[in-house]
């Protein structure tokens, strides 16, 4: 009798098995119903219509390198042409690259960064021709002190935010910023008329409040209006409709609800972004893992696309960082390997840099980063701007 009771338990937890690996098989397939993954410009350009709907079909076993400024300097060079530290240790560039147009809202002709915006606007261009993604931050200067994006009162609230929306004080500086912002996205035009899709990403790392959005600093309901009012102008007033939204708080929060609370709305957002330089520079990748895990979850509920929009680890002192850290936490679960892409940050110079160089100590632990089958480099990615029916990985030769 005992036997057979058993016998019987194990039945029943294999079928409970059976059903749990059908329903995951499920939601996999969801995910891969690519015709569901629609850009919040009911008005997008095709650029951004088949862009969307390339990184769907590559999102679920793809993550795409990205790095910020790649073509802009390195750690040991100023100006290049068509180089980048990551080519030139791997032979191929990063499929995404990060901009910041921190400056353009001043009229000055560099960015905060001392990247001049008429070679910035070459590269992105160019990176366009190339079928690889571009993807914009930035840190706008404070419409109304005149002083940058940081800001000094950590604890105490500026109430920035609502002197620059509709009815403050400062509203009309702030649409004279948003007007410089468009004219730079308008001027990114390709030889044949189109303008290159962007990946535009405002107002990030709002949970933290270090900039002058920061959650200390505006209420809820203010930092929503604040995105909404920017996708808005830019979007209906400017008539730009080859942008792609993405939200990226930081790192920290404990549930879906958490991440959601400062969200602006299906409306506006593309893509569910994470930034984070906390969880892996103090050991502890279990925060990385559960925060990855969150945004891909909600990603995969809402038919949009997730992605870890900023991260790195400065200097890269710790040998073994991209395999043993990085990749153990993008490869850790199906969850986590549905993430878009990694963007690591800049390599400013010998002191601040977050990808090696050929004579770096970690350049060979990012070789073998690279040959992972699940991580993607430009010289592997479909030109993400053109239509097809499957999925079409490339060899191309970048
Ligand atoms: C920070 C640092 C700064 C830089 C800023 C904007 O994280 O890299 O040196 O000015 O981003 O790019």
């Amino acid at each position: 009798m005992k036997n057979r009771t058993t016998h019987f338990l194990r039945l029943i937890a294999k079928a409970d098995l059976l059903f749990a690996v059908l329903l995951l098989c499920q939601s996999v397939t969801a995910q891969r119903d690519v015709s569901k993954f629609i850009a919040s410009d009911k008005m997008a350009d095709t650029g951004i219509v088949n862009l969307y709907r390339n990184m769907a079909m590559l999102a679920p076993d793809y993550i795409m390198i990205g790095h910020q400024d790649a073509l802009s300097y390195g750690i040991n060079w100023k100006k290049g042409t068509d180089r980048s530290d990551i080519k030139d240790i791997t032979g191929s560039h990063p499929a995404v690259f990060g901009w910041d147009i921190g400056g353009i809202e001043l009229g000055n002709p560099v960015n905060l960064d001392s990247v001049p915006f008429d070679e910035m606007r070459k590269n992105i261009i160019s990176v366009y021709l190339k079928g690889g993604i571009n993807t914009i931050s930035w840190h706008d200067n404070n419409p109304v002190t005149g002083k940058s994006s940081w800001v000094d009162d950590k604890n105490n609230s500026n109430g920035i935010v609502v002197k620059i929306l509709p009815g403050g004080s400062h509203h009309e500086e702030f649409k004279k910023q948003l007007d410089k912002v468009a004219d730079f996205i308008k001027s990114l035009k390709a030889p044949d008329g189109s303008l290159a899709p962007i990946v535009f990403r405002p107002w990030h790392e709002n949970s933290g409040n270090w900039f002058w959005w920061g959650a200390i600093h505006c209420s809820v309901e203010e930092y929503k209006s604040l995105y909404r009012f920017t996708v808005d102008y830019l979007r209906n007033t400017h008539q730009l409709h080859n942008l792609l939204f993405a939200y990226s708080p930081d790192v920290g929060f404990k549930d879906a609800a958490g991440y959601l609370e400062r969200y602006p709305g299906d409306d506006l957002v593309d893509i569910i972004g994470l930034d984070d330089y906390n969880s892996l520079n103090t050991g502890h990748p279990e925060k990385l893992v559960s925060n990855l895990e969150i945004i891909a979850q909600i990603a995969i509920d809402k038919n949009k696309i997730a992605a870890l929009t900023e991260t790195g680890c400065n200097r890269l002192e710790r040998k073994d960082y991209f395999t043993k850290e990085m990749l153990s936490c993008l490869d850790h679960s199906e969850l986590t390997r549905s993430i878009s892409w990694v963007l690591f940050w800049r390599n400013a110079d010998e002191k601040q840099h977050f990808m090696p160089d050929p004579r770096h100590p970690a350049a060979e632990n990012f070789k073998e980063f690279v040959k992972n089958k699940h991580i993607l480099m430009l010289n592997n990615i479909p030109d993400m701007y053109k239509y097809y029916k499957k999925l079409n990985l490339t060899g191309k030769d970048i």
